[in-house]
């Protein structure tokens, strides 16, 4: 019986894992871990336990992780990309020591966790198209570099401590429930918004710049199917290449134009971000996440953008 804590359960990607899990798992065996002023709210709230839970208060998440007999944690608690250059203290508080507090507590308790990497764990010189698995890993931001450290302490704690560690690096996350916030990749969620809504989209990064994307069912699906692979397969841990389209601007612009004809964009480069995207692979290779454990995407841009579409226009316009 798994009993799972969501540590980071009302953000983007947590308010809808917290959901699939407890789909799959059973409602009351999932915890929503939240932090004070990010209460969960309606289904979230109503559908299973909801704990505050601070990755910086060691005490205290191993009295949730004790009172619920956690044995698996996926720790979603980390600023993202554009955020956290603005507040790097707080970036490296959350993402490093919060982990380390988070992989103390599943140590003395075995639990297994799941904390996601990020195509920011690159940088500029690592190759561009077709990231390898292994390659450099020298990122210039400090998100970049609290995810890479992410990655080498997950590993540290599996090597001397055994405690059953794994990863993705998540490329952008693109979804119609919980917006983003705070990231790079972030303009490829807001374009849908502004298509639904009948607005000129501002682009902020430009056109030629493109990053790994994913619809957020095959996120969801690819951080439960690693937590449940077999860990005889893993020769990799910490953290997998995953892949499922690699656009830039232009070409999710014309995906949407082919749905609405007279939707338009404009471009206003916002230069942090532009520096940010360009430092960040174009596409990465997965073939280390399909051979070990089996990872296959089910959306491509076009089949993503008939869902956002669809989802975004019943939603908005009621
Ligand atoms: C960001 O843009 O910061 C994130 C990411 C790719 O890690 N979406």
């Amino acid at each position: 019986m798994k009993n799972i804590l969501v540590i980071g359960a009302t953000g983007q990607i947590g308010s809808e894992l917290t959901m699939e899990l407890r789909k799959r798992y059973g409602n009351s065996n999932v915890v929503a871990g939240y932090i004070h002023n990010a209460e969960p709210k309606g289904e979230l709230k109503e559908s299973g336990p909801c704990e505050i839970v601070d990755v910086m208060n060691a005490e205290h998440l191993a009295l949730v992780v004790k009172k619920y007999a956690i044995d698996t944690i996926y720790n979603l608690a980390a600023l993202l990309s554009v955020v956290a250059e603005s507040k790097p203290t707080l970036a490296w508080k959350i993402g490093v020591d919060g982990l380390w507090n988070v992989l103390e507590v599943a140590r003395e308790n075995q639990c297994a966790v799941f904390t996601p990497s990020s195509i920011g764990s690159f940088g500029p010189n690592t190759p561009k198209v077709k990231t390898p698995q292994d390659t450099i890993q020298r990122p210039k931001t400090i998100y970049g570099i609290s995810k890479v450290t992410t990655e080498l302490l997950s590993d540290y704690y599996h090597l001397k401590y055994g405690v059953d560690t794994r990863s993705v690096r998540f490329p952008g996350i693109i979804s119609n429930i919980t917006l983003p916030g705070g990231g790079t990749t972030d303009y490829a969620v807001d374009i849908y918004y502004a298509a639904v809504k009948g607005e000129t989209f501002i682009c902020p990064i430009d056109q030629g710049t493109l990053m790994d994307m994913m619809y957020m069912p095959d996120a969801l699906n690819a951080a439960i199917k690693l937590m449940e692979a077999d860990p005889t397969k893993l020769i990799h841990r910490n953290a997998f290449n995953i892949a499922a389209m690699s656009f830039d601007p232009e070409i999710i612009y014309h995906s949407i134009r082919r749905r609405i004809p007279d939707f338009k964009m404009i471009y206003d480069i916002n230069p942090l971000k532009q520096k940010i995207a360009e430092s960040w692979p174009d596409s990465l290779d997965d073939s280390c996440a399909r051979a070990e454990w089996g990872w296959k995407p089910e959306y491509d841009l076009e089949r993503m953008t008939d869902d956002m579409l669809e989802k975004l226009s019943c939603r908005l316009k009621k």
